[in-house]
């Protein structure tokens, strides 16, 4: 920035801006300048790229705070209702480049920069993203913070600070390595700690009862330990409003850094040791997907971060009620699956024991307060806690759960006397003797007003399946709420080049209102709109071929399918089944080199949880095969196999708006929803996929003739299920399949090594959970009829715009705006953005 770019020409009539708030070019310009100099203390020419980086966010930080703060006086002042959405992972992707969109000023700032050459997307580039969330569940949670915003519903997320977020996965000799993901290193520019707001919560003890003065029986919880949550909040900006919420992670601090009287006693390690059991709450994420690990450290993070929540909510809902009776109108608590479900115990001990409320009111309010999210039908991911290891750190809480327990089923028995099996599957306790457990699922559906599934064959799943016997008990509760993705990260921010076109040809209400891009289909048949679809497509693919040869060293061939999935590594995902697909294609041309095959190039990426052997042996697989197809020259331009390490956000952003091809073929009745399905055909992807999770919907949508089914369904998986599967029948008649399944086991992949995927193979042969061999005629016919379709270029580009132009259902506008009025009867409330002005002062 040299002077003269910064002097303001001489208009006559010169209006001073704050540097904090202005979105002129000017303002702007100077608040990078102030954010370089005094945040980062760098000028020009000490500044590299992450100073510009920061100092860019501070500045749109600044903006958003201003409105953060006339949002939250709105709020107060109109009496709102609150959102409060408590999850254990926030999946945020990158911030800075979501701002300038939300902001309204991405263009405005680029050409500011770079008027001063600098390249604004390399700077955003630099921005650590905080992976806080390991997949589909976290990110749902940050799609859902930015609708909310522009639906301008007062709301704010809940959640922890890990120190470390999701893993850094890198590829060691085909095999996934982990390294920390130590994403604050650098500093974070978009958290303001509030130390004044430190929570206090308590862990371990007894709890002993007495009767009052008054002659109330009392319950007093004598803790083993204390901890601070300190408050770290990020704003949440709606797009195109003024409305700014926020994020509120919490951080785990010691309550009493050392403790003097161990110390005095000469016991020094025993004195740090109460720190340490603080500090280790909030520092790691754990990074399963779908599959819990009852660990103690996990019950103490759900724990913490919901005792500090509710007591937040609490202390803010008094200061200004003062009162607690009207805490069920004025919030709506949501449960993102049961991670959060402690919640229901905690706020009937919050108001019980702290407030003094007596259990009937207390119990009132805390079920109109919650509402409950399943993710899953796995049972793997169903959590059940030891009531051993919960009475231990949880003692106050266990007898509340045994109390709402008792009165639940007394109420049960009226109903179905004498029906002992219901009542057992019923409680909140599950078994008998030493390995009693607590079902945080049935805690969570009693505690809660309404419970809904995330797609409508998952919700009709959960009510016919793993939550039955509540859906029977009190149907009303229930209700579907299929998935969303917002459509400014996932179009708007993703995709600059389709985005740009679809405004030109429909304007921009889309951005707000998706159902708008219905408006493409009447050029689905225009030749040149085609074109354009087409060039764009393949400038989005040129550029993940740079990043792709750039980070993983694989040159692939911008004219080929490209045909992708991403998503984490799980066998029910069924990333085994795309592999058996990829060697089918080799073996067909090693036996005839003359086969006319569609040149395709398979893009892999996804993490597997490291205590996850089968998982990471997929991922060993995936590249095993990359190496041999890539460096053979007699595939050289028709296969080519793509694993790219440390697949993340922003990562998929560039992968979403590249791809031609979508795999979703996981095995029906195992995916709750997806939502990289959604973003896929929002860019213009075709799906191959199963009739599971919100692929049913997605393919209504679009029509079925604009998608690629595959695969058993739902029923047919029960049916084969319940007469008992048996891979053999498939495979004895299968001549293809063997060939493929003989190739891997004869070490072709493996440098003759016979043994490294017989657990695979194993697997697959023998007792195999999710029936790939059951699909695997299915899918290979259906590929067939993709890499037919794909040679007839213009269909596949009415069908690539068709599936654009019927994504308006998968908005998370849509979903949330849904659970506004269905589950959390909550209005909109417009903020006003006052410019500065010196009586504010
Ligand atoms: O939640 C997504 C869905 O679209 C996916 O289909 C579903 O698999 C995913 C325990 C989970 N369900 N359960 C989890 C995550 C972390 C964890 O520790 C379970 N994730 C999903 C959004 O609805």
């Amino acid at each position: 920035f040299a002077p003269q770019d910064t002097q303001v020409p001489d208009s006559g009539l010169v209006r001073v801006e704050d540097d904090r708030t202005g979105m002129s070019e000017q303002s702007l310009k100077r608040a990078i300048v102030d954010n370089l100099h005094y945040g980062q203390g760098k000028d020009n020419y000490f500044a590299t790229p992450y100073d510009y980086y920061m100092a860019i966010a501070r500045s749109m930080r600044d903006r958003l705070i201003k409105r953060r703060i006339q949002t939250a006086r709105t709020h107060i002042q109109e009496d709102s209702k609150v959102v409060y959405y408590l999850s254990a992972e926030f999946l945020m992707g990158r911030y800075t480049g979501n701002s300038l969109i939300n902001l309204g000023i991405y263009e405005r700032v680029r050409k500011v920069l770079r008027e001063s050459g600098l390249e604004l997307d390399d700077l955003l580039e630099k921005e650590h993203e905080p992976g806080l969330g390991n997949g589909g569940l976290g990110r749902l949670a940050a799609c859902y913070l930015d609708s909310l915003a522009t639906l301008e519903i007062p709301a704010v997320g809940y959640g922890i600070r890990y120190e470390f977020g999701i893993f850094e996965q890198e590829i060691r000799n085909g095999w996934q390595a982990e390294r920390p993901d130590k994403w604050l290193s650098f500093g974070n520019a978009w958290e303001v700690s509030l130390p004044e707001y430190r929570t206090e919560v308590k862990f371990g003890g007894h709890t002993e009862s007495y009767t009052d003065t008054k002659g109330r029986y009392q319950t007093n919880w004598i803790p083993e330990h204390t901890v601070f949550g300190i408050p770290y909040d990020t704003p949440i900006p709606g797009y195109g409003v003024n409305t700014v919420n926020i994020l509120r992670l919490w951080k785990a601090e010691s309550s009493n850094e050392f403790d003097l009287d161990a110390f005095n006693a000469g016991d020094y390690l025993g004195a740090v040791a109460n720190k340490m059991f603080s500090e280790n709450i909030s520092k790691v994420l754990y990074p399963n997907d779908d599959t819990v690990q009852g660990k103690e450290l996990r019950l103490e993070q759900q724990y913490f971060f919901v005792s500090c929540s509710l007591q937040d909510i609490i202390r803010r809902h008094i200061y200004h009620y003062n009162s607690l009776d009207n805490l069920h109108e004025k919030s709506a608590i949501q449960l993102n699956d049961t991670h959060p479900s402690i919640g229901i115990a905690e706020l009937m001990r919050l108001l019980i024991d702290v407030h003094q409320m007596d259990w009937e009111q207390a119990w009132h309010i805390t079920q109109n307060c919650f509402a409950y999210t399943n993710h899953t039908l796995l049972p793997e991911a169903l959590e059940r806690w030891s009531v051993n290891l919960f009475g231990r750190l949880l003692p106050r809480h266990l007898e509340i759960i045994y109390e709402i327990n008792f009165r639940f089923l007394s109420e049960v028995r009226k109903r179905y006397p004498g029906d002992n099996e219901r009542i057992a599957r019923l409680s909140l306790i599950e078994g008998e003797g030493a390995d009693k457990k607590v079902r945080m699922a049935n805690l969570a559906c009693v505690g809660s007003r309404k419970i809904n599934g995330v797609a409508a064959l998952h919700t009709k799943l959960l009510q016919q399946d793993v939550l039955r016997d509540f859906y029977e008990l009190a149907p009303e509760k229930f209700i579907n709420k299929t998935n969303g993705v917002t459509p400014r990260r996932w179009l708007l921010l993703g995709n600059p080049r389709l985005s740009n076109l679809i405004t030109e040809k429909i304007g921009e209400a889309w951005i707000t209102n998706l159902d708008e891009l219905r408006k493409l289909e009447q050029f689905a048949d225009d030749p040149q709109f085609r074109q354009t679809w087409r060039e764009i497509k393949q400038a989005n693919k040129q550029d993940l071929a740079a990043y792709i040869e750039r980070k993983n060293h694989i040159q692939v061939d911008t004219n080929s399918l490209f045909d992708v999935q991403v998503k984490r590594l799980h066998e029910y995902k069924r990333q085994l089944l795309n592999v058996l697909h990829i060697i089918t294609l080799y073996n067909r041309i090693k036996r005839n080199p003359n086969e006319d095959i569609l040149p395709r190039t398979f893009i892999f990426g996804g993490k597997a949880a490291p205590g996850y052997f089968i998982a990471k042996l997929i991922i060993k697989l995936i590249n095993s095969v990359a190496a041999v197809v890539n460096d053979d020259p007699s595939l050289e331009g028709r296969l080519k196999v793509a694993f790219l390490s440390n697949y993340n956000v922003s990562m998929s952003q560039q992968i979403y708006a590249a791809a031609e091809l979508s795999e979703q073929i996981s095995t029906a009745g195992k995916e709750a929803s997806g939502t990289g399905n959604m973003k896929f055909a929002l860019n213009g992807a075709l799906t191959i996929g199963t009739l599971d999770g919100a692929n049913v919907e997605i393919r209504e949508e679009v029509g079925a003739e604009n998608f690629f089914l595959c695969g058993l369904t739902t029923p047919e998986v029960y049916e084969l299920k319940a007469k008992g599967y048996n891979p053999q029948e498939y495979y004895q008649s299968n001549s293809e399949l063997q060939e493929v399944i003989r190739l891997i086991a004869c070490g072709h992949f493996s440098d003759g090594d016979s043994q490294l995927f017989r657990p695979l193979l194993d697997s697959l042969l023998y007792n195999d959970k999710y029936m790939l061999f059951a699909d695997y005629q299915s899918y290979i016919d259906t590929q067939d009829r993709v890499s037919q379709a794909y040679r007839q270029e213009d269909n596949w580009t009415r069908m690539s715009i068709l599936n654009t132009a019927r994504m308006g259902k998968f908005s998370s506008d849509r979903a949330i705006s849904e659970y506004c009025k269905e589950i959390w009867h909550v209005e909109p409330v417009p903020v006003e953005f006052k410019e500065y002005s010196p009586e504010d002062m």
